[in-house]
């Protein structure tokens, strides 16, 4: 097997230790409070989001864009709560030590028992509502900027609105990564703020002549690209396929993660999807090695993406 050596794009526990490390002490850390920030535009049409930015490549914060939504106008904890009682959720499904099922409606409940209390924070991540709860997608309408997603034409309509929800407790946090798939990220914040820290694709965090992680190259160099913003309810993000992003909620907080495949990265995609679908028909136990974090994750991926598409995952026994 061939070992990546950038540690910014592993998923093996080591590497992501380090690199959450490096973000609370150490050089790395002590650049993020003078991080530049990103661009944030409000008004913008749609014509000049295309020319300025997704053409680009370039991210940037449409300010307040999703602000008439009704989940921004009216969703809380609670009222979802008594709209998604019953569903099945995992909560903190990005670590396998931590990740559990519950029922959304005990997962409200714990978030109120625990609040101030000290513990870990809770985070709902990656949650894909559509299968259980169909019915709040009404309060987060499609946006005209992200109707050049090629997933409707790879997998169908349904498919192409597979969003997650993101739904956790001031001090969440999700690790550095950069979206499978080669997906643009469009993220809507409904409720509350999180704090981004982003970094260009070609971000490189390698071992020195030392076997430690080079820090102060990756400090160094121009293509590290890091800049920093907080999102808040309305805002959507666009982040172009491949960039790395790393999240912190500020206060508690729901957002909607919501991707798109520019046109531009469909041979890409389709490639790490068919890699991704191969490794798991033939090689799971090298894919619980290389993800032992995010093994479960992947899994809850590819069903909640067969639902959508109406495939039938029993049918080779047929
Ligand atoms: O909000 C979060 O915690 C993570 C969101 C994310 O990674 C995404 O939308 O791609």
């Amino acid at each position: 097997m061939q070992t990546e050596q950038n540690l910014l794009k592993r998923r093996d526990v080591g590497a992501l230790r380090t690199v959450e490390a490096a973000f609370r002490s150490g050089p790395f850390a002590e650049l993020l409070d003078s991080a530049p920030e990103l661009e944030r535009r409000s008004g913008m049409t749609r014509e000049e989001f295309e020319q300025e930015y997704r053409f680009k490549r370039r991210p940037v914060v449409l300010e307040g864009y999703a602000a008439d939504w009704p989940s921004v106008r009216g969703w809380s904890f609670r009222y979802l709560a008594g709209r998604c009682a019953d569903v099945p959720v995992v909560v903190d499904s990005y670590s396998s030590r931590a990740a559990r099922k519950t029922t959304f409606g005990e997962f409200v409940t714990r978030l109120e028992e625990s609040a101030g209390s000290g513990a870990a924070p809770l985070y709902l991540q990656e949650w894909y509502y559509q299968i259980n709860a169909p019915e709040i997608a009404e309060d987060m309408p499609e946006l005209d900027i992200a109707q050049y997603d090629f997933r409707r034409n790879l997998y169908g309509e349904a498919a192409s609105t597979n969003h997650q929800l993101w739904i956790g407790q001031q001090g969440g946090i999700t690790r550095l990564h950069q979206d499978a798939y080669s997906v643009d990220v469009m993220h809507a914040q409904i409720l509350g703020e999180k704090l981004w820290f982003i970094m260009g694709p070609e971000a490189e965090l390698v071992p020195g002549p030392d076997g430690e992680a080079g820090l102060d190259a990756l400090c160094a160099s121009p293509d590290t690209r890091l800049m920093r913003f907080v999102l808040r309810p309305g805002d959507v993000l666009y982040l172009p396929a491949l960039w790395f992003h790393r999240i912190e909620l500020l206060s508690d907080s729901i957002g909607l993660g919501r991707k798109c495949l520019d046109e531009v990265n469909v041979r890409a995609h389709v490639r790490q999807r068919i890699g991704e679908l191969l490794a798991l028909a033939l090689n799971p136990d090298e894919l619980r090695v290389t993800h032992s974090e995010l093994f479960e994750v992947v899994i809850a991926r590819a069903r909640a993406l067969a639902d959508r598409m109406d495939i039938d995952l029993s049918r080779l026994r047929q």
